[in-house]
C-alpha cells in the first residue's frame, strides 16, 4: 500500500553531526514529526546517543528526501520550570494551529510517560507550555483547528503493562480542551483487535483533513507472537463534525516490517510513522484526492524511512 523510497533509510545516525560533548557517533535517529512551510520540509528527529539519552534535532530540506540537519540541539525554554524533570522527550508529532507550530511528545518520567506540548514561531527558539495529560499517556495527536468550538486530539491512554517496563494501550480516544492545555477525555474512538495486526494501537502523525472525513495513521502492535512485538503501520477515517465517529477502519496494515532496515537494529520490527505531509490542499483546506502524501517512519527505532502514497489510496486502504 504504502511505496517505499527506493534509496531508504533517508536518515541515518551516520548523518548525524557530532555535537560534544553530548552527541558523538550516534546511535539512532528514528520517530521524527514533520511538516512543511512554504517549500520547505522540516523535521524534528528523535536522536539517541550511546548513553541512551535522547535529543531533539531539526532538519531541513527542498525536495523531502535530502535533509540538512543542523548540528543544534533543541532547548525547550521553561522546562527548567517543571517540578520534575524528564528522562526523555521523544516522538515528536508538529502541527499549524493558527499560523503557530504546536509540538507535541512524550516525556518518560520515573511514574511513566506523559505528554508534553511545545509552541515555536520559527524553529529557531522552543517553548515548553507544559505537560498536557493526566496520568500515563502518548502518541497525542491534534487537529488543525476548533471543532464545534473546542480544540481536539486523538491520544492514547496507557493502561497495558505487558513486559513490565513501558506502558502501552489498547485504545484512541478523543480528548477536547478550550486552550490546548488543559484536557478531558470525549470518548474511546478505536480499540484494538487481539490477536490480529494491531492489538495495541496509538495515533501516528496528525490527522489530515479530506472532504471524505479526517484520514488518521496509526500504529498496530502484534504482540500475540510471544517472541517479538511487530509494529506496523494502518489507517482509519473519521467523521469531521465529530472525529469519535469512525467511518472506515482497515482490516489489514498498509506497512508492516519487511526490509532489512525495519526488520533489524535497536529494536527490530518497528515501522512507527510520526510524521506525515500532504503535498496539495483545496483553497479551503481539503487534502486533495490525487495528492502525494510523504509519511516518516522510525524503522527499527534506528533510521528514518519515508514511504509514499496518495489521499485516495489512504481512504480506499482505510475501507479494506
Ligand atoms: C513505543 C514507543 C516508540 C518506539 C516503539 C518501539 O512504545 O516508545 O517510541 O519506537 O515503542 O520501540
Amino acid at each position: 500500500m504504502l511505496e517505499r523510497y527506493p534509496a531508504n533509510p533517508i536518515i541515518t545516525p551516520e548523518m548525524i553531526p557530532d555535537i560534544p560533548p553530548q552527541i558523538i557517533d550516534a546511535t539512532s535517529v528514528f520517530n521524527s514529526g514533520a511538516i512543511k512551510i512554504d517549500d520547505n520540509y522540516i523535521l524534528l528527529l528523535r536522536v539517541q546517543n550511546r548513553g541512551r539519552q535522547t535529543f531533539l534535532l531539526y532538519a531541513d530540506s527542498d525536495d523531502g528526501i535530502h535533509f540538512n540537519i543542523k548540528p543544534e540541539i533543541i532547548q525547550w525554554q521553561g522546562l527548567e520550570k517543571l517540578h520534575k524533570q524528564p528522562y526523555h522527550i521523544y516522538d515528536p508529532r508538529i502541527h499549524l494551529i493558527n499560523d503557530r507550530y504546536f509540538i507535541m511528545f512524550a516525556m518518560d518520567f520515573d511514574h511513566g510517560c506523559e505528554l508534553g506540548l511545545g509552541v515555536t514561531d520559527d524553529f529557531i527558539e522552543y517553548k515548553f507550555l507544559g505537560i498536557v495529560s493526566d496520568g500515563d499517556y502518548r502518541n497525542g495527536v491534534l487537529f488543525p483547528h476548533k471543532i464545534k468550538g473546542e480544540y481536539l486530539r486523538y491520544d492514547r491512554p496507557n493502561r497495558n503493562n505487558l513486559n513490565k517496563t513501558a506502558a502501552t494501550g489498547s485504545e484512541i480516544w478523543l480528548s477536547r480542551s478550550p486552550d490546548l492545555l488543559h484536557w478531558q477525555p470525549v470518548a474511546p474512538v478505536i480499540a484494538g483487535r487481539s490477536h490480529y495486526w494491531d492489538e495495541m494501537i496509538g495515533a501516528g502523525p496528525p490527522p489530515i483533513k479530506t472532504r471524505q472525513g479526517w484520514l488518521q495513521i496509526y500504529h498496530g502492535i502484534a504482540v500475540h507472537l510471544a517472541s517479538i512485538y511487530i509494529y506496523q503501520t494502518g489507517v482509519f477515517l473519521a467523521d469531521l463534525d465529530n472525529p469519535a465517529q469512525i467511518i472506515s477502519r482497515c482490516t489489514c496494515n498498509i506497512l508492516e516490517p519487511r526490509t532489512l532496515y525495519e526488520l533489524t537494529g535497536q529494536v527490530p520490527n518497528v515501522c512507527f510513522p510520526c510524521g506525515i505531509i500532504v503535498e496539495e490542499y483545496d483553497a479551503e483546506g481539503f487534502a486533495l484526492p490525487h495528492s502525494e502524501v510523504k509519511i516518516y517512519y522510525g524503522a527499527a527505532d534506528t533510521v528514518l524511512a519515508l514511504a509514499t502514497t496518495t489521499i485516495q489510496e489512504l481512504i480506499v486502504a482505510s475501507k479494506n
